[in-house]
């Protein structure tokens, strides 16, 4: 891509958007992610408000046709059927109106909504009003099911019971809960992803097995969440979920005051206030970070990963914090080419190609310097815009790049990567071309 323009790489990027299109969602990637998935079409939503807001309520609305009655919006909604991905929907065996998964992912919904209504208005659009208060009700009722189902004691953290509702799989957070987690499953394991990419880049397969066997666990309760809650062997109260839930909240409550009722308005602030709350408890000065709580053991996760920074995104840090995080940012990012590395390399779990355990998601630096510029750290964050920018117009619009050497990783012609650099180019400002993450 070194020879593009900016413009020209704008246009790749709606490209992208295109090709992925399946009738008004748009699938990660072609063959390896096959379906919609939660989190990936709300960063993608972003996108398109840039340039077309009646696109971005579509990608919205189709997500929402896969909302359980409880107000569940679940980590996959298998519009059509594809046998390229694992596992399929017969695997998780859901009773919904339309195939879906079981389980649930970020709930970055209600930040995109913000943004898509205001791009809507903005633009003049039609029925903008209307769209927006019933996805606005939507978004409402999955906050409800979040506080409800995963915070059932009143933590103020929400708790995912699987790694993939975290959208970090195989996150080296993880490591020591799964660990608990046994490796049979009644489900025969039949790998898709490993044909698509290099096996050295995906989670192991040891991490599938025990993938699958709380799928099997969670399909035996009949996806009843109260069920789920008192079998479920892995259960982590997740300050990055916890903190996309408390940001989004925060989105809510400003479109509560157009599109909600008084009450509505009163529950948000309880809810964003709770959360508020079992976030700031979870900061660690002598780590200089935020960490999840284990509800197995009752031990913190300790282990550094992009996570500890997320709460950035929902909290207002005091100077002491800020002043630790951000020298925290800038030693995770020493000797690395683009930053901000889901592992840092001096822990020992530092793997720079496999997926959750080092390598850089364009995603996640969107977040994190979402976060930093809400804090002031206004500097930081265009670096880390700056440098995500570069490694996509270097490397192109893959699924996540090795932090070491910069090369595009994983699948490719991505659809988040491709969001994230129309919303990134923008935000960092001068153009990212060359431009090295702190
Ligand atoms: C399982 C689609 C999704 C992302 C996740 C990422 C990966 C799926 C997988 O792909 O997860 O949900 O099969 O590996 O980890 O964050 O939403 O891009």
């Amino acid at each position: 891509m070194n020879d593009m323009t900016r413009f020209d790489r704008d246009e790749a990027a709606r490209a992208i958007l295109a090709r992925n299109d399946r009738g008004g969602y748009t699938v990660p990637t072609d063959r390896l992610y096959p379906f919609q998935w939660n989190w990936d079409s709300a960063f993608v939503a972003i996108g398109f408000a840039l340039f077309d807001a009646d696109r971005a309520y579509r990608e919205l609305e189709r997500l929402v046709e896969g909302q359980w009655d409880d107000g569940m919006i679940p980590h996959i909604v298998f519009h059509a059927p594809s046998d390229t991905y694992f596992p399929g929907p017969e695997v998780w065996g859901t009773r919904h109106r339309i195939p879906t998964s079981g389980i649930t992912q970020p709930p970055v919904f209600g930040m995109a909504l913000r943004q898509v209504h205001e791009a809507a208005v903005k633009a003049g659009l039609p029925q903008a009003q209307e769209r927006t208060s019933a996805l606005f009700q939507a978004a409402l009722r999955s906050h409800r099911w979040w506080l409800r189902a995963r915070d059932p004691d009143s933590l103020g953290l929400v708790a995912i019971l699987h790694p993939w509702e975290s959208g970090s799989d195989n996150s080296p957070a993880w490591d020591v809960a799964l660990a608990r987690v046994p490796t049979t499953t009644t489900t025969t394991i039949r790998r898709k992803d490993t044909g698509h990419v290099d096996a050295a880049m995906r989670p192991r397969d040891e991490d599938y097995q025990r993938f699958i066997h709380l799928v099997d666990t969670y399909r035996d309760c009949g996806w009843d969440p109260q069920r789920q809650w008192a079998a479920a062997p892995f259960k982590i109260a997740d300050v990055q979920m916890t903190a996309i839930l408390a940001r989004a909240t925060a989105d809510l409550m400003h479109l509560a005051e157009t599109f909600g009722s008084a009450e509505e308005r009163t529950e948000l602030s309880d809810i964003h206030r709770r959360l508020l709350d079992g976030l700031a408890r979870r900061w660690r000065p002598e780590l200089s970070r935020f960490v999840s709580l284990d509800l197995i053991s009752g031990e913190d996760v300790d282990a550094p990963t992009q996570a500890c920074f997320m709460p950035l995104v929902a909290l207002r840090l005091d100077d002491v914090q800020r002043k630790a995080v951000t020298a925290e940012i800038e030693r995770w990012h020493q000797g690395l080419i683009v930053g901000l590395p889901t592992t840092p390399s001096f822990s020992p779990a530092f793997e720079p190609k496999r997926y959750w355990r080092g390598p850089v998601w364009a995603v996640v630096n969107w977040l994190i310097a979402d976060g930093l510029r809400l804090n002031g750290a206004e500097d930081l964050a265009r670096r880390i815009e700056q440098g995500t920018v570069g490694a996509i117009e270097r490397a192109g619009f893959c699924e996540y790049f090795d932090p070491t050497t910069g090369e595009g990783l994983g699948g490719d012609a991505f659809s988040w990567t491709a969001a994230a650099y129309m919303v990134l180019r923008r935000r960092a400002g001068s153009s990212g071309a060359g431009a090295e993450a702190p």
